[in-house]
């Protein structure tokens, strides 16, 4: 049988090269000419742990290719981006134009699947009608699914094979057939329901994830004004075995808990409030943060800024609350140094620095993100070469002992 997946991109590419591996043939599309022609000499464009030597194999034994238009196949799946407008709505702009890429290729008894992220009644109400277009009866000639992604970056090849997957059918086949997809690699679970039930669970993780946060955050504020240890009292109501309070931070970043939440608000803003406020909630921390600094540092002093990338131990600066609060700081009255061990100078407009660099004479560490480099920092360093030697952690993650180091995190913040 042969697969088209149309996006190469964090969730096309391995899928794409998960289906070859497992004896598929495999055309991947893109419209990026340069990541095809990478791909065909058995290279990839982005970084995924174990996904380069996965890639060069099936490439290698011609199980999988690119190529910059879809061919005639069995079975296709869509995995491009679903990018918010700046009103927040979901631009489907790419899942149209790859659902017409694919139109000249169908044959009676194909399979339709979207990966990719989208508003609940998508399927139904935006893609069937593109299919319906060309005069196929979509749910009989043609098979039509939602099928979600739900896989972490980092650990994509694994939660690929071992999530649980919903698969979401326009109709009862649809999902019967999309499932026997997936079950070529998949060792979770693969439970099949409606596609617009599929829509709204993928959606409900996400926004479940950032109302959690926004309430960890609240906490925070609450506790700011009155005087309260807001991290202990997390560790502590946490103990009870049916509460999950999350962690508080400087806002919540990425493409997905970032963006998804809207998709909801944009189909039922009336009945959304909670999770509109979650959004304003989250949106907010950057500027929360700013209002420590300022405190914490005097007018002209120096912050050296710790973390770019938008969590732990990636690269990626996308919707990143810590570059909100770059922006906040420049137009402060600050001198302002940059470090993150992860990030490229390429990919942000402002210098970055070394850890040398950023400390020397500075007021002020601020830690926005927990790279695993800044769980152990250089004590004496920070000591001797900073001004004054003040850290002021936002995701708790340094591990400061000594007492010559101002240290502030969220449990303290009042002091
Ligand atoms: N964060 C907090 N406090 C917490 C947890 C996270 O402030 O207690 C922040 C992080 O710092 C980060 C943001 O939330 O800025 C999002 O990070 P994340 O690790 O929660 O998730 P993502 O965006 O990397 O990936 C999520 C995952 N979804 C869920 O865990 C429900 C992943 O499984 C999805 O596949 C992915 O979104 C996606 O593509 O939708």
């Amino acid at each position: 049988e042969k697969i088209c997946v149309v996006g190469l991109g964090y969730i096309g590419l391995p899928t794409a090269a998960m289906f070859a591996k497992v004896g598929y043939e495999v055309l991947g599309v893109d419209v990026n000419e340069s990541a095809v022609k990478l791909l065909n000499q058995g290279e990839i464009h982005i970084e995924e742990v174990g996904l380069r030597e996965l890639v060069e194999k099936v490439v290698r034994e011609d199980r999988l290719r690119a190529a910059t238009s879809p061919e005639h196949a069995d079975v296709f799946i869509i995995a491009v981006p679903t990018p918010n407008y700046p009103d927040h709505t979901a631009n489907l702009e790419y899942v149209k134009s790859a659902t017409k890429s694919i139109l000249p290729f169908l044959k009676k008894g194909d399979v339709v699947i979207v990966e990719s992220t989208i508003p609940p009644r998508t399927i139904d109400d935006f893609v069937a009608p593109i299919i319906q277009t060309e005069g196929w009866n979509v749910g009989e000639d043609i098979f039509l699914a939602h099928c979600p992604e739900r896989v972490l970056p980092g650990r994509i090849l694994i939660e690929l094979v071992e999530n649980t997957r919903i698969v979401g059918g326009i109709n009862n086949i649809s999902g019967q057939k999309a499932a026997q997809v997936y079950s070529s690699f998949v060792t979770g679970e693969i439970i099949i329901t409606s596609a617009v039930t599929a829509e709204m669970s993928k959606l409900m993780e996400n926004t479940y994830r950032d109302v959690n946060i926004a309430l960890a955050n609240e906490l925070a504020k609450i506790s700011d004004k009155l005087g309260i240890n807001a991290l202990e009292v997390i560790e502590l109501a946490n103990r009870h075995p049916r509460v999950n309070l999350h962690q508080p931070g400087p806002g919540v970043g990425g493409h997905c808990l970032a963006v998804d939440p809207y998709f909801i608000i944009e189909k039922a803003p009336n009945e959304s409030p909670l999770i509109i406020n979650a959004r304003r909630i989250n949106n907010s921390m950057p500027e929360f943060v700013i209002g420590h600094v300022d405190k914490i540092v005097d007018s002209g002093g120096k912050v050296a800024v710790f973390g770019l990338t938008y969590k732990g131990n990636i690269d990626d600066v996308r919707e990143s609350p810590a570059m909100d609060v770059v922006s906040l700081l420049q137009e402060g009255n600050y001198k302002l140094s940059i470090y993150d061990p992860h990030v490229k100078q390429a990919q942000v407009s402002f210098k970055l620095s070394t850890f040398d660099e950023a400390i020397d004479q500075a007021d002020c560490i601020l830690i926005l993100t927990d790279h695993n480099e800044f769980k152990g920092l250089d004590e004496v360093k920070i000591h001797s070469k900073m001004r004054n030697p003040v850290v002021f952690d936002t995701k708790n993650c340094a591990n400061i002992n000594s007492e010559a180091i101002k240290y502030y995190n969220y449990g303290n913040l009042y002091e």
